[in-house]
């Protein structure tokens, strides 16, 4: 268990957690001259139920606040200190509100200095602490008076802590590995290390793991976990990380970065967010404030995007998105804090919502949905409901990430949704059963637009088609829905073009008298029509222009484009592929030759060929050496 202290200045955080462990947590030099906590104290003592607890001991000035966050983030379980003598104080207040912004809800206080005051005041000062955290997480939290000088008290606080401890739930199973770094240090011979909360997951000595937000690949070295060698360290414990790296140094490393599973690392600038103003604050909290966010260990500047209204006013929440400075590693749930610019004051507090928030449309109404829908706490019925909504599919990856989920988990979920999903390994989209209905009607009924828009065309490539979607799709997703309908016998594919199986493209009015020119003059010529150049003389067109059109024609399935400069048209085609079908019934073997062809069919051997290779292309016939034979019925290759 990590227990964090929390409480004014000078109410003898120190004093008592040295009183409970035995550990003088002021280490810095500066602290013991001035005998005042500046950064955090760590303390680990076997409180007397077989297990190390961690005291994170958090200093109490308000220009401090900032490392109080960075302790207090992640613990299981915080004392609130508050001196007998002097009362709650305004720290004590802004602690506490940190306490319950952050959710942290077990806890106890402890009156301190009891030694000091004598038994009214002690009644007195309980009462006002009462009425203090009415409200909170701490409402109803037991009081312990103690006297970090005499040790009054201590031991009933310490028996309280133990048996907490001893049923403090075991987190390390869920979730990756995620430590929010607050120190880092080179030691001699040993290297980098960094310690922190771990606030999910669990790691073993030989992990790769990331450095987050920089991107950059650890390898785990070693482990000391609740300030003991150990293999693996985990959720509910405070570790210090042996990390190496090519090039890896202290200088890289800051408080406020994540030593993470590879899975969780995804530097956002940009998040979503409800928070929750404090009751006290003066004014409303209005739009593009610029405030301090600490999130875990880390202190950025950012500026905060209302979504809904203009302002939040205190004692209220809302729906923010939150414009970072420079980038974070946030996820789903991960609680906030919002400090004023200066770092005064702390305005408010939250939950993650959405770690990967987009920067256009942030508060459209779409928008604002699909936060709502994130917002839900169980991931699954989040996901359901996320996929009623979205019009385009729910990338899947981006989902589980932001929710901490393992490769487990994850394929768990996908698993227990009741979704399609589509896409490559990497990028799966789910998409639920009436999206996936409503994507089939669309794509249905956005071709018979295209076809509509253009009857002179066979249909549009599969790119055209996803471009007259009422959504923008991703191409992954289209071609799902497309391959259904395909299946479905719904949508027809020639080649690179789709149409609805009823579609017949149509030609223009010149087209079509064009055509009723040519036609004649082809069916004229029998088995040997007359070539482009020959029907462009005899109609006194530039040869060009025919042969443009009897290309078209070919493309609307009016006439078989033999070769470039020989058209034939369907009847023709048809009498040609009887004739062929008769040959090739003469011979035993059903093997026929090219002077077989040319000789039943005299139109030369140049022809012949040209002809031959046409009847292979459309299928109608197979090569095997020197000879072919049919693979196809005519009927079904060149029908009526
Ligand atoms: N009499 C008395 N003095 C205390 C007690 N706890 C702390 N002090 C004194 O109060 C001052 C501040 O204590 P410290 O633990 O550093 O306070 P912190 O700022 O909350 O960490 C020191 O001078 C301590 O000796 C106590 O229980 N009784
Ligand atoms: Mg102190």
């Amino acid at each position: 268990m990590i227990i964090a202290t929390a409480g004014h200045i000078d109410h003898g955080k120190t004093v008592l957690v040295k009183a409970l462990t035995g550990v003088e947590t002021d280490r810095l030099p500066e602290e013991r001259a001035r005998g005042m906590s500046i950064d955090l104290g760590f303390a680990y003592v076997d409180l007397g139920d077989g297990a190390v607890s961690g005291f994170i001991d958090v200093p109490g000035h308000e220009r401090f606040v900032r490392n109080m966050l960075a302790g207090v983030s992640g613990v299981d379980y915080a004392i609130l200190i508050v001196a007998a003598d002097d009362g709650p104080m305004p720290q004590t207040e802004e602690h506490l509100a940190i306490l319950d912004l952050l959710g942290i809800d077990k806890g106890c206080i402890a009156l301190t200095k009891v030694d000091r005051v004598d038994p009214e005041r002690i009644e007195e000062a309980k009462e006002l602490i009462q009425i203090l955290v009415d409200g909170t997480t701490l409402e109803g939290a037991e009081i312990f008076p103690v006297s970090g000088i005499t040790s009054e008290g201590v031991p009933a606080l310490r028996n309280h802590l133990a048996a907490v401890a001893g049923e403090v739930p075991n987190r390390r199973g869920s979730g990756n590995f995620r430590l929010a770094v607050d120190r880092c240090f080179t030691l001699s011979g040993t290297g980098l290390i960094v310690t922190g909360t771990v606030f999910s997951g669990n790691a073993q000595i030989g992990d790769r793991l990331m450095l987050t937000p920089l991107g950059r690949e650890v390898r785990l070295r070693g482990i000391h976990a609740q300030n003991s060698e150990a293999e693996s360290g985990g959720a509910g414990e405070r570790c210090a990380l042996n990390i190496t790296a090519q090039g890896l140094s202290r200088a890289n490393v800051r408080r406020g970065d994540w030593i993470s599973a590879p899975e969780t690392h995804a530097p956002t600038r940009r998040l979503n967010a409800r928070i929750r103003v404090l009751r006290g604050e003066q004014r409303p909290l209005k739009h593009w404030t610029p405030i301090h966010l600490h999130l875990a260990a880390a202190d950025v500047t950012a500026r905060v995007a209302i979504l809904e209204g203009k302002e939040i006013t205190p004692g209220k929440s809302g729906l923010v998105q939150l414009v970072l400075d420079e980038p974070i590693g946030a996820l789903w749930g991960d609680r906030l804090i919002l400090r004023d610019q200066s770092a005064r004051r702390t305005v408010a507090g939250g939950k993650v919502i959405d770690p990967f928030s987009p920067a256009r449309g942030r508060a459209r109404p779409e928008r604002i949905e699909t936060i709502k829908a994130l917002e839900l706490s169980d991931p699954g019925t989040a996901l359901s409901a996320l996929l009623e909504q979205a019009s385009a599919g729910i990338e899947l990856e981006p989902f589980a990430r932001s929710r901490n989920l393992t490769p487990t988990e994850a394929t768990e979920l996908w698993r227990q949704t009741s979704m399609t999903r589509v896409g490559r390994a990497e990028v799966p989209i789910g998409v639920s059963g009436t999206r996936w209905e409503s994507l089939s009607e669309d794509s249905i009924s956005a071709l018979g637009e295209w076809h509509k828009s253009h009857p002179g065309d066979p249909g549009p490539t599969e790119d055209q088609l996803r471009r007259r979607m009422p959504v923008r799709l991703p191409l992954d997703l289209f071609s799902a829905v497309l391959l259904g309908l395909i299946n479905a016998n719904k949508i027809a594919r020639d080649g690179a073009t789709l149409r609805l199986p009823a579609h017949r493209p149509a030609m223009s009015d010149a087209e079509t008298s064009l055509w009723e020119k040519v036609r004649p003059m082809m069916e004229e010529g029998g088995l040997r029509p007359p070539r482009v150049r020959e029907i462009a003389e005899d109609l006194n067109q530039p040869p060009q222009v025919i042969e443009r059109f009897l290309f078209r024609a070919a493309r609307l399935g009016i006439v078989h484009a033999v070769a470039k400069n020989r058209f034939y048209p369907p009847a023709t085609m048809r009498d040609m592929g009887r004739l062929t079908e008769r040959l090739a019934a003469k011979s035993d073997d059903g093997i026929f030759s090219v002077s077989d062809f040319r000789d039943a069919t005299d139109i030369g051997r140049n022809v012949a060929i040209q002809v031959l290779e046409y009847f292979d292309r459309s299928g109608f016939t197979q090569r095997i050496g020197e000879g072919r034979k049919i693979k196809k019925p005519v009927d079904e290759v060149y029908p009526d």
